[in-house]
């Protein structure tokens, strides 16, 4: 058995893994529910053998055994995102072919009209953990176990595979580098079809033998007495939900002192998922005493840089290359820049993903001799890497969510009144960076163009109504302004760094 997790799991049976709505669970609980869940699986089969099992589950044990269940039956495991509305959701199973679905009394409803469309059997979690006895296969950790779906510069999201031996240099590498204690104990507030909710925030937990504790939905003040209770030691999160926090803690008069108290005897708090803006992490400091430990990963790598557990966590860096991960910084022509010059990033390792799913042509051209092109680019200073931007325009990232502006114009360009739409990240004090659209109205529309006007209200209420009906709501363009002609190039390409100015004036 090649499953890292599993095999960490078997020596820590009678401690406390999870903490979630169903009530808490050991890892011997785990063990029994992915067991079975496994044995469900395969049926009359002895091995999954790879193929894809996309499972619509709220975090909590379920989660975690229904993961475990779908590796230890051999299979490829695909995290729906509860979040996402139906086409989303079939537009990933479209893409991943599962062989079946599996969902929790509470999404099941996601999941009908899509698998009985799609002839698919959708499993019911109850009838998964029914007890069976069965041989499991041995799962070998070169083979796929993961496909988590990230946007990117080419508008449909892809399924990145990562292996076992990946998903346990992902795990392993930070858990370790974060120095992750059997007695310790996570808040955790994070989706779980990411990998800093799935590998940063539980996987390391799990493979240290410690307790996680979920907290869902995210409720800044839940979180505060939770920090209060005394009985957190490691907290992890995205900017947007530490400036929450902080303006939950503004707005608070009667509980500022019992919530800092409680908040400085946490052993360890992480950011991750976008820049952490400098202003904030003092802030955070003045308030809590806590040093926010900054560090950068994306979905291809796991985690590549971070700021050190021990020593100097320097403001506006990301630190310095986790263990096992080779990175550098290099110019156009593949060159290592030298230290103070900016280029892109790329990376080397085992932790490093196998694939993108069906992709072949787009897999191959984010590597260069064995390197991944990771399109972010970043400066080394001093001795600490610094984030200095991203290749592409057409990425965004909102309260630590990628998405893509090219997807985002495809779905709204199919709006009878859009003529044209140009779709932008803006910066955000809250979200890092917030989705703003520009359109041009289609010939014969009615639409006033005055920036602000009531029927620029109105079709930006349309557009966003359409929208959030073919897309995760995190992609809903914040605003809407309506434009005679989008800002072109000679070329005719739509100039976005311009295009951003329009929003610059507020809501
Ligand atoms: C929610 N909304 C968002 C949004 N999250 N809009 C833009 N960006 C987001 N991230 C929408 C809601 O649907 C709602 O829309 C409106 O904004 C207000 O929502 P809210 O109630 O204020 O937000 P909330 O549900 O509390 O969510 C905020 C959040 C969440 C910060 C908790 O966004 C979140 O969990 N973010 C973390 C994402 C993450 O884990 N990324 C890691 C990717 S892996 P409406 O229309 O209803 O008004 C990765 C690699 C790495 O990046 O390095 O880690
Ligand atoms: P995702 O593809 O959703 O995994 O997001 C990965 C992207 O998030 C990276 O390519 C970066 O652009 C961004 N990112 C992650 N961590 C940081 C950070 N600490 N600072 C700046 N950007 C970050």
């Amino acid at each position: 058995m090649a499953i890292e997790l599993i095999v960490r799991a078997e020596n820590n049976r009678e401690r406390l893994a999870i903490v979630g709505p169903e009530g808490p669970a050991t890892y011997a609980n785990l063990l029994t529910a992915s067991a079975h869940t496994a044995g469900r699986l395969l049926g009359d089969v002895c091995d999954l053998d790879g193929n894809r099992v996309a499972y619509l589950v709220g975090p909590g044990t379920d989660h975690v055994a229904t993961l475990w269940g779908i590796w230890r039956a051999g299979g490829v495991a695909v995290p729906l995102a509860v979040s996402h509305p139906a086409r989303e959701l079939a537009m990933i199973i479209d893409d991943a072919e599962p062989i079946c679905l599996i969902a929790d009394a509470a999404h099941e409803a996601q999941l009908l009209d899509i698998a009985a469309d799609r002839d698919l059997p959708l499993h019911k979690i109850k009838d998964l953990v029914r007890p069976v006895v069965s041989t499991l296969p041995e799962v070998e950790e070169q083979r796929a176990a993961l496909m988590v779906y990230t946007s990117g510069t080419t508008g449909r999201p892809k399924g990145v595979v990562t292996t076992h031996a990946q998903v346990a240099a992902q795990v392993g590498s930070v858990s370790g580098a974060w120095g992750w204690r059997a007695d310790d104990r996570i808040l955790h507030v994070l989706p779980l079809h990411h990998v800093h909710g799935l590998h940063v925030a539980l996987g390391s937990a799990l493979i240290a033998g410690a307790c996680c504790e979920f907290l869902v939905p995210f409720d800044a003040a839940a979180v505060w007495d939770r920090f209060a209770s005394g009985e957190i030691s490691v907290f992890m999160a995205v900017p947007t939900v530490y400036r929450r926090l902080v303006w939950a803690w503004e707005a608070n008069g009667t509980h500022q002192e019992e919530w800092s108290r409680g908040a400085r005897t946490l052993r360890l708090m992480v950011s991750g998922s976008a820049a952490l803006p400098v202003d904030l992490l003092e802030r955070w400091e003045a308030i809590t005493g806590q040093r926010l430990l900054e560090r950068y990963g994306m979905t291809e790598i796991g985690m590549a840089l971070s700021n050190p557990l021990d020593g100097e966590r320097r403001a506006g860096s990301v630190g310095q290359p986790l263990p096992g991960v080779e990175l550098c910084v290099v110019d156009a022509d593949g060159a290592e820049c030298d230290p103070g010059t900016s280029g892109e990033i790329v990376v080397r390792g085992p932790q490093v993903f196998a694939e993108y799913w069906h992709r072949e042509e787009e897999t191959a051209t984010v590597f260069r001799d064995g390197w991944f092109l990771t399109g972010d680019e970043a400066v080394l200073d001093d001795g600490y890497y610094r984030i200095v931007g991203r290749r592409s325009v057409d990425i965004i990232k909102t309260g630590g969510y990628k998405v893509s502006a090219l997807e985002i114009e495809e779905v709204l360009r199919g709006h009878p009144k859009v003529s044209d739409i140009a779709v932008v990240g803006v910066d955000d004090a809250d979200w890092g960076e917030r989705v703003c659209a520009a359109v041009e109205v289609a010939a014969g529309g009615t639409v006033r163009q005055q920036p602000g006007s009531v029927d620029e209200a109105g079709l930006a209420e349309q557009l966003r109504t359409w929208a959030r009906a073919q897309l995760a709501p995190y992609k809903v363009p914040k605003q809407v302004r309506v434009v005679d002609e989008l800002p072109r190039n000679a070329m005719g390409k739509v100039m976005k760094p311009t295009l951003r100015a329009l929003f610059h004036d507020g809501e």
